[in-house]
């Protein structure tokens, strides 16, 4: 059935998909908007509930203008259930179903794994506002906060964008999933979160900023993947996702480039010429790039962990059911089969890294992460190498090698530097503090985290951004407490 477009913020739920209409599906998400309320006080950002924040909320599904911004205390959020408009005549794009018409409705034979696609995404969602609920104590400054606020309030939204999914399309164990998403919880022992990444902790801001350019762009690629559905509905609620996911990574690549900026300025001042003087860099209450390397070496091989294994079934078979396809599957000039075809991928053989050139369903994975990578890497070029060279400092943040600190997939079972070399689980153990952060390490970062609070001021270790949120002045108040 073709859904409403027009966007109605009368009710409850704002929404485009007739809602209204849809008696049954309305009372379940109103008896879960409840629970899920109360989800936030208790596990969304600790202190901060009554603040009038200076916050965008989805109107419309126009790609211009769909963004309103306002104060919003964060409970008054209006979390909408909001569609990507539905592109007529759309066929399935890949896979063995390819040229069908798209799915409307759950294809009864891929139920199971379209249920488990969508849980997982939905899972992630709520899993990062845990992760970040305690960093508003300690914000770099106004703007930080509210960027950081914003970035949960849009989690929040995708969370209500699965779970629309799931109970309307997937019945009683819809309804049941719903609410397993709000009884797993990050880092918790008895129930975590399904993905590893999603039960680190998120110590401090530099780890947010990182989370933001690192674990945010898996969603980018992830979304993108399941934008290609065959089930429309997933596709267009993902493609519409997208539109806040580039701002969480702008927020990400911005922030350390600001915290890269701010050191760089600090080390010129102080005549500093070899980042690896850390001390002599940490006393001037900056971060030294070494530290930010060492971060970025965690959550990278965090992140490429969510990729699942370089060798999958699971991919193979959601690709060939037409549920999950490839990054920009729709401009990719193949058969969109890949029954016959092959795909380089990187296999430990015999104590070496080798690229062997496998079936490429099965190598699905590997091609997303390869796909991550390549966008990973432009942007910390981008972002954070041209700060640094503009600055005139001798120094390059790189992603390391694949192999590096894994726990999932083909390289889980061994250790490997950051160049990729293999090493024994000694050297690994006495080398560690050379290429993740140590306790000494993490010790520093948090001794920089106190909180700035005065309209237009930051924090020692971070540089204000070149422009304000929605055109503000620089020393706008983007976070009003005493509400
Ligand atoms: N941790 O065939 P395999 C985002 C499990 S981020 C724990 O290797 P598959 C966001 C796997 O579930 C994007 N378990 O991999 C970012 C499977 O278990 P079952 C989130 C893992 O299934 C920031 C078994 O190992 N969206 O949006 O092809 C803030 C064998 O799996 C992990 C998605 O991920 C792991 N890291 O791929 C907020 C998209 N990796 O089923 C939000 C939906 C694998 O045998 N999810 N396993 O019991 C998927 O497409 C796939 O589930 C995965 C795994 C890519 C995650």
């Amino acid at each position: 059935m073709p859904e409403a477009i027009g966007v109605d913020y009368d009710g409850l739920i704002p929404n485009n998909v007739g809602l209204n209409a849809d008696r049954r599906l309305r009372r379940a998400l109103e008896s879960w908007y409840p629970g899920c309320l109360d989800w936030w006080k208790e596990h969304g950002p600790e202190g901060f509930q009554s603040s009038l924040v200076y916050l965008r909320t989805a109107m419309s599904v126009e790609p211009e203008g769909w963004a309103k911004f306002g104060f919003v205390r964060m409970p008054e959020y209006r979390w909408g259930i909001l569609l990507a408009p539905p592109v007529r005549g759309r066929r399935i794009p890949f896979g063995a179903h390819r040229g069908e018409p798209a799915w409307q409705e759950v294809p009864g034979e891929h139920r199971a794994m379209l249920r488990r696609l969508i849980v997982v995404q939905g899972d992630t969602e709520p899993a990062s506002v845990e992760q970040q609920r305690r960093l508003g104590r300690t914000a770099p400054s106004l703007y930080d906060l509210r960027n950081l606020f914003q970035v949960n309030v849009e989690e929040a939204r995708h969370l209500w964008a699965m779970v629309y999914l799931l109970q309307k399309y997937f019945g009683r164990d819809g309804r049941e999933e719903a609410e397993d998403l709000l009884r797993r919880h990050s880092g918790n022992e008895d129930s975590p979160r399904l993905l590893g990444a999603f039960n680190e902790a998120t110590p401090d801001w530099l780890a947010f900023f990182m989370f933001t350019f690192f674990t945010d762009r898996d969603g980018k690629m992830q979304l993108h993947a399941l934008a290609q559905s065959g089930f429309d509905p997933l596709s267009r609620t993902c493609r519409f996702m997208l539109l806040e996911e580039a701002h969480h990574m702008f927020i990400g690549q911005s922030g350390v480039g600001r915290i890269i900026e701010r050191t760089c300025a600090a080390m010129r001042e102080a005549g500093i010429d070899d980042p690896a003087d850390i001390e002599r860099v940490r006393r001037l209450g900056v971060i030294d790039l070494p530290t930010i390397q060492k971060r970025a070496n965690l959550h990278f091989s965090l992140t490429l962990d969510l990729f699942g294994s370089e060798i999958s079934t699971n991919a193979a078979n959601a690709f060939n059911a037409g549920l999950k396809g490839r990054y920009l599957e729709d401009q990719i000039e193949d058969d969109h089969l890949l029954v016959d075809a092959t795909y380089p991928v990187l296999r430990l053989k015999d104590g070496h890294i080798v690229k062997q050139d496998l079936p490429a369903l099965s190598a699905l994975n590997m091609r997303l992460r390869d796909d991550y990578v390549a966008d990973a890497a432009s942007a910390v070029e981008r972002w954070w190498n041209r700060a640094i060279a503009r600055a005139g400092i001798g120094y390059a943040i790189h992603l390391p090698h694949v192999a590096f600190n894994r726990r999932i997939g083909e390289f889980a079972a061994i250790h490997a530097d950051p160049e990729g070399n293999i090493m024994g689980a000694e050297e690994w153990q006495r080398r560690r503090g050379e290429f993740l952060p140590s306790a000494a390490d993490d010790a520093f970062v948090a001794s920089l985290m106190r909180p700035v609070t005065e309209p237009g001021q930051f924090a020692s270790w971070i540089a204000p951004p070149p422009a304000g949120i929605d055109g503000k002045p620089g020393d706008f108040e983007y976070v009003k407490f005493s509400q």
